[in-house]
């Protein structure tokens, strides 16, 4: 019965957003996420489904269980093996996912970089992801405003070596240095993209810290850990906290007070453009080297705006 169970709510995750997309059998994509199950690689996988059932190409979507280059080397090595015309991914190292890439370019198969990128720049026709570095300043000014531009002030990554955590880490440092002296930083902590490691950093961090004024999560799952440490706590109200990426676990710790803004990415507009340019890599057509997309800082005040809501995660 379980099984059963289980199976409808596979069926039912796959129609939330329009089923796998296809129709035409020319053009056959593969979309590598970083992380499968999570939010915003599941909104991503929504934007491309519905582009590529709208240009008429077949999209695949595969993604590891955790953001590991160990665990997505062997998925990129068997989507290679199938050899689709084109692969979008978002790669979980910037350099252990060099190989396994070279590897799928050298079989002709158009890559696609979304979300995060390799250090070798020739990998890739395309890259759309956040302007990571701005997001990250972004995340420096709002808590900055929220401790009053004084205090001590810790950030919470996942693992180094992953692109879009590692530029905002550096444009919050940048920006803290540049214009907020009276901020003491901590400097920076790696959860391993684990909520329960990140809830651990929090907690040993007021441990030592007691006066801790403030907390940058770069992500979903290190600002979930970080946000119920703090509630857990009962540090609500005197240490606050601004988190990147805007999932409903995100959304909910806004609307409580344990996290006073999220910068919302556009993971759906990321999977779209990436078919586009995968389509157009394939066609022989033109492809856009570089492509940002618009982020959002979301606070309790502007959450309830229809066009605020739309840049929200889907579960
Ligand atoms: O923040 C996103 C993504 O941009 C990053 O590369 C990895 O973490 C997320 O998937 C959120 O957990």
């Amino acid at each position: 019965m379980r099984k059963v169970v289980a199976a409808l709510g596979a069926l039912l995750m796959i129609s939330a957003c329009g089923g796998q997309g296809g129709g035409g059998d020319q053009v056959r994509i593969t979309l590598v996420q970083g992380l499968a199950g999570e939010e915003f690689y599941e909104t991503m996988a929504c934007g491309a489904k519905a582009k590529a059932k709208e240009l008429g190409v077949t999209l695949d979507v595969q993604g590891p269980q955790k953001f590991d280059p160990t665990l997505q080397t062997p998925i990129v090595n068997s989507v290679v093996a199938g050899k689709p015309n084109a692969m979008l991914i978002a790669p979980t190292d910037v350099k252990a996912m060099i190989a396994p890439l070279t590897q799928a370019k050298k079989q002709d198969i158009k890559i696609i970089l979304v979300d995060t990128v390799v250090e070798d720049p020739s990998i890739g026709l395309s890259r759309i992801s956040t302007d990571n570095l701005k997001g990250g300043a972004a995340a420096a000014k709002a808590l900055s405003e929220q401790i009053g531009g004084k205090g001590k002030a810790l950030v919470i990554s996942t693992d180094p070596g992953v692109s879009t955590v590692d530029a905002r880490i550096k444009g919050f440092e940048e920006e803290i240095k540049a214009s907020h002296p009276d901020i003491t930083y901590l400097g920076v902590q790696y959860s391993h993209n684990d909520v329960g490691e990140a809830s651990k950093i929090v907690n040993a961090a007021l441990a030592k810290d007691p006066d801790l004024a403030g907390v940058f999560a770069t992500n979903l799952n290190s600002a979930t850990g970080a946000g119920s440490a703090l509630q857990q706590a009962g540090k609500l109200g005197q240490v606050k906290m601004v988190g990147f990426d805007a999932g409903p676990a995100q959304v909910k710790q806004l609307k409580d007070g344990v996290v006073q803004a999220l910068i919302a990415q556009l993971p759906g507009d990321i999977g779209a453009k990436g078919v586009e340019q995968a389509v157009a890599a394939v066609k022989g057509q033109q492809v856009t080297p570089s492509i940002p997309t618009d982020a959002t800082i979301v606070t309790k005040e502007n959450v309830d705006q229809p066009e605020v809501q739309k840049v929200l995660y889907k579960a």
